[in-house]
């Protein structure tokens, strides 16, 4: 609930305008039921019985009048909130573009032409993004809740989300919220908003080779690699929307009952959560 840039902060401001446009019908369900029931209880009740009564018209023009009214001014502020704040409309002018690969359970981020990161974004302060998302594998969530979000992203297909990075550096994460399978906990990424000096230095820092990402990303699960790689041929993140399982080797997310890959899940798992021990597979039928 502490946005740092523009879109997080609209997402807040409506979030807390229906709220509080809902009160009209939420408060009198909520303080009217507990004293209806109290008032009209069959022994010790102060309510007058009468079993005839069936219609007033002053009940259904306050009950049907102000919940039309409510919906039709939230109907409103829905529209304009959807117009105002479209994932696919750029922030501002000359958005800058990364390309998302979402996969079991890790994130692949490519500055076109420049670098290619895993689970690690970087990016310059004060600045409109344009990110362009699909998934390999299962369907994953893509949220950075401190900037905006969430947006699906699914294999075989593209989307876009865009945001305005924070006016000054600052450091969020961002993760998958779409529960897919074993290392789902893992899946998150680390978010550093930087200088635009910072930035460039970034982009200078030692790259591995690409064809080492490629052919890492399609075995391991989780990852544990360097972060860091010189960027793919150009096309290659359509290359992968198009045909998704370039990228997986059949799809990690279920894994063989006792492969070897799970008990590495589980300790990272049990790391995470700070929890002593994880029921084996199989136990929890
Ligand atoms: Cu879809």
């Amino acid at each position: 609930m502490t946005p740092l840039g523009p879109v997080a902060a609209g997402e807040r401001a409506h979030l807390i305008s229906f709220f509080l446009w809902m009160l009209p019908i939420t408060l009198p369900i909520l303080i009217g039921t507990p004293w209806i029931a109290m008032r009209y209880r069959r022994h010790g009740g102060k309510g007058k019985y009468d079993p005839n009564w069936a219609h007033s018209v002053g009940a259904e023009v306050v009950i049907w009048g102000g919940a039309t009214l409510t919906f039709l001014i939230v109907g409103w502020l829905t529209w304009g909130h959807v117009q105002g704040e479209d994932p696919y409309k750029p922030t501002g002018k000359d958005p800058m573009h990364v390309k998302v690969i979402g996969s079991e359970w890790k994130w692949m981020f490519i500055y076109p032409g420049k670098v290619a990161a895993v689970n690690r974004l970087v990016l310059p302060e004060n600045t409109p993004v344009e990110f362009d998302l699909t998934a390999t594998g299962a369907m994953q969530s893509f949220w950075i809740p401190r900037l905006a979000g969430q947006i699906y992203a699914m294999p075989g297909m593209k989307t876009k989300m865009n945001l305005t990075t924070s006016e000054n550096p600052s450091q969020t994460y961002g993760f998958n919220s779409q529960f897919n399978g074993a290392a789902f906990p893992l899946n998150k990424f680390e978010v550093d908003v930087v200088s635009q000096d910072q930035f460039n230095a970034f982009l200078q820092e030692p790259k591995h080779p690409f064809a080492q990402l490629e052919k890492q990303f399609k075995k391991t699960a989780t990852w544990s690699g360097p972060e860091l790689f010189e960027p793919p041929e150009t096309g290659f993140w359509d290359k992968v929307a198009m045909n998704p399982d370039m990228l997986t080797d059949g799809g990690a997310a279920i894994l063989p009952d006792n492969a070897p890959e799970q008990k590495q899940i589980d300790d990272a798992i049990r790391d995470e959560l700070h929890v002593s021990q994880i029921q084996p597979q199989g136990d929890a039928q």
